[in-house]
């Protein structure tokens, strides 16, 4: 039965007369799936509600912060306590130092960091840090990988770019992109190649550790070693960023799942529980030329500030809790097993891959492991099966090209409803 959606669209018109394509930002207009985005009243626990009173079991989850569900309890008494104090100092707070030690009891190689509010301004400063670390300009990135909006990462980037199919964002000075050499993912020997014909010019090699931003994307075996020794071997820096895959596809991060030392992270998303925060830091001599101690510069007016610490204290004390991340690495698995039964009941051709508490359903086989392949997907299957799991109440990622997540309240109820609305979903 058609979604009851007069109230979104009225106001989703409006929001047309206010904002470019009527959001604030691309990933959430539905371009890819067709139709119009969905006006959301509120989140509670696993849910999401529109302004029509719409009910959906959520797994975009903001795209990743929401680990622990839609206005988890114990994070809203954090934030309303910390309100009632001021929201925003402008000098430090003891917060900042609070959330900080919590970052380091998950992720071993932040020796040192800096709060900011969002994973683009994450990996800009950390880039920033590495090309002064080194005095070289030129950087890797990998086809399919987005690490937010600055000029020089907007180059062969996945999520909203390879959702539009915008290859290369216009606005972006040439002079600018050629400085940012592009691989395909999982490709030593294309990265080998660079190293050789751009010899002592690469500051650093900057990836997802597993891809989130072409659907779940896992790095094969040795790729990421082998980055480690490439980079090493030519004084370059390693940057993983860890925006998503940090907390999610384990607790201490890929870094910690495949056993890999960065020189330098980027964090967002959980970090802040739902709230603006992003981090980059690493190994303490690269960090130190940070301003104030050191000449590079990066700044932020709401930088660490007590609110949005607040969300990122409240989160990362309950997902430390014993047993918790593992739960929910059980709960992905019974998903994503069950909606893979359901596809291939359905002879639908469909891979759902999985790295701890993120998925993507791939309407496709094979390999999977770089842009090339993935980009064959059948886009327009996936768009399908989005809009008939919209109307069974199931609001996936509208994307083929994005990443689906669980949260510690998506129980075996929520996780077996989902199942079955595939298993009637399926079937063209
Ligand atoms: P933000 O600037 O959106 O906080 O973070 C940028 C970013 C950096 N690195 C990685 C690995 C990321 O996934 C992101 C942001 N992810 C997208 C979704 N794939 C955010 C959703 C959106 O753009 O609206």
């Amino acid at each position: 039965m058609a979604l009851k959606t007069h109230r979104s669209q009225q106001l989703f018109e409006q929001a047309q007369s206010l904002f470019p394509g009527g959001v604030n930002s691309p990933a959430r207009a539905f371009r890819a799936v067709g139709g119009k985005p969905l006006i959301i009243a509120r989140g509670q626990g696993p849910y999401l509600f529109d302004v029509d009173g719409n009910r959906f079991i959520d797994y975009v989850l903001s795209w990743g912060p929401l680990i622990l569900g839609h206005a988890h309890p114990q994070v809203v008494a954090a934030l309303k306590e910390a309100a009632e104090t001021g929201t925003s100092y402008g000098a430090p707070s003891p917060k900042e130092n609070e959330l900080a030690l919590l970052v380091q009891e998950f992720l071993p190689h932040m020796e040192r960091m800096r709060f900011v509010n969002s994973g683009t301004e994450a990996t800009m400063s950390a880039l920033r840090v590495a090309r002064a670390f080194t005095g070289r300009d030129k950087i890797i990135k990998f086809e399919g990988c987005y690490h937010g909006h600055a000029d020089y990462l907007l180059v062969k980037a996945g999520s909203g770019v390879a959702t539009l199919g915008l290859p290369d964002s216009p606005g972006v000075p040439a002079a600018i992109a050629q400085d940012t050499l592009v691989a395909p993912y999982n490709d030593l020997e294309a990265v080998a190649a660079l190293f050789e014909k751009y010899r002592n010019q690469i500051a650093a090699v900057i990836l997802e550790p597993v891809v989130g931003n072409m659907g779940v994307v896992p790095p094969v075996d040795g790729f990421l070693a082998g980055l480690r020794k490439l980079t090493s071997e030519n004084q370059a820096l390693l940057i993983l960023d860890e925006v998503m895959t940090g907390f999610r596809v384990h607790p201490g991060g890929a870094q910690t799942l495949y056993g890999i030392q960065p020189d330098l992270v980027t964090l967002g998303k959980v970090i802040g529980g739902g709230l603006p925060v992003g981090a980059y830091g690493g190994r303490r001599d690269i960090m130190e030329i940070v301003a104030p101690s050191g000449p590079v510069y990066q700044a932020g007016t709401l930088s660490g500030n007590p609110l949005a610490m607040a969300g990122g204290i409240a989160t990362l004390n309950l997902l430390k809790q014993p047993g918790t991340w593992e739960a929910l690495d059980a709960v992905t698995a019974t998903l994503c097993e069950g909606i893979q039964h359901a596809a291939d009941q359905a002879k639908v051709t469909v891979t759902v891959r999985r790295v701890g508490t993120m998925f993507t359903i791939f309407f496709g086989q094979g390999e999977l492991n770089n842009w090339s392949e993935i980009s064959k997907c059948d886009k327009e299957a996936f768009a399908r099966f989005f809009r008939r799991m919209l109307e069974a109440d199931v609001y996936l990622p509208p994307s083929q090209f994005e990443a689906g997540f669980v949260s510690t309240e998506h129980d075996d109820r929520v996780i077996q409803r989902t199942i079955d609305a595939a298993r009637k979903c399926f079937p063209e």
